[in-house]
């Protein structure tokens, strides 16, 4: 803020008797001054570099930029028994204001076979486009709200397509159910000889009653070989290590990992909307950045 003030300040001193061509100079200048800060604000935090990031600061309207992001398209509960039917349109996924809109409608659509669903969303991956092993994984995002909401910012293993879930391994960053207002839960979850899935869960409460869904968090992990710490802001809720692992699990987080956004409507944790929850609901993504560590 301190950069444009003092910049509007020398274009309003500059402008006295400068021709066209030398405002457009200055108006450059002033957005290099700008750029400088928003460069200064993506500082990135100590001991990590950054590899990969969407800032979602298209024009409006705009779709996701399909060079980083593909979708999940579909209405098949997505194994949870999930509402939603994911489709790749504006009206469930587009940039708005400088962030990623992620809208779960209340709408009669139809699926390719005709079968009918009463919601609609949006699930954004970076599978095939970008995955990493280990690192610093974060975004800023603004949750939706209410009774079977159920938004996430998540990891699946690079294999899940040869190997299948859960054998690829998945890391939840931000997944939080719209009845819990200020609870984020971070988990790990894997493979078990025993059970269905072998996992390690975590949950971070903001405090005073504080909902999730009034101002923007960051949620972030930082993972490397043997041990994931699981933040929001800038409070370590949960380590996770690879010795504390569940026996009968297997510890599958030392390869490459890719991105996914959605917002699922109802299903088996969340539970199905009800008169009390409001449509639209909205995820407001400002940014999701990857470091790595430096060695
Ligand atoms: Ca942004």
């Amino acid at each position: 803020m301190r950069l444009r003030i003092q910049g509007m300040r020398n274009l309003e001193l500059a402008l006295e008797g400068l021709k066209a061509r030398h405002y457009i100079c200055l108006l450059a200048a002033v957005g290099l001054l700008w750029q400088g800060g928003e460069a200064q604000k993506r500082k990135a935090p100590e001991g990590y570099t950054l590899v990969w990031s969407d800032e979602f600061n298209g024009k409006n309207g705009s779709l996701p930029d399909a060079s980083k992001w593909t979708y999940d398209i579909g209405g098949s509960g997505w194994g949870n028994h999930e509402l939603e039917y994911y489709t790749n349109r504006p009206e469930n996924a587009r940039i708005e204001d400088g962030n990623l809109v992620i809208t779960a409608r209340q709408e009669t659509y139809a699926g390719p076979d005709g079968a009918k669903f009463d919601y609609t969303s949006a699930r954004l991956k970076t599978q095939g486009l970008f995955s990493q092993a280990y690192g610093r994984f974060e975004a800023r995002i603004k949750l939706p709200a209410g009774q079977g909401m159920w938004p996430a910012f998540w990891m699946l293993g690079e294999n899940f397509g040869s190997v299948g879930w859960p054998k690829c391994g998945e890391i939840d960053i931000m997944e939080n159910v719209g009845k819990e207002l200020g609870i984020n839960h971070g988990s790990l979850h894997g493979p078990s000889s025993t059970n269905a899935t072998s996992d390690l869960t975590a949950t971070i409460t903001l405090p005073a009653g504080q909902k999730l869904s009034d101002d923007f968090h960051v949620y972030a992990v930082e993972w490397e070989p043997g041990a994931a710490r699981f933040y929001l802001d800038s409070n370590l809720y949960a380590t996770f290590a690879a010795p504390q692992w569940p026996a009968g699990g297997t510890w599958v987080f030392d390869h490459r990992f890719f991105l996914i956004l959605n917002v699922a409507v109802g299903g088996d944790w969340p539970g199905s909307p009800d008169a009390t929850t409001v449509f639209p609901q909205t995820m407001l993504v400002d940014y999701v950045r990857v470091y790595k560590r430096n060695n």
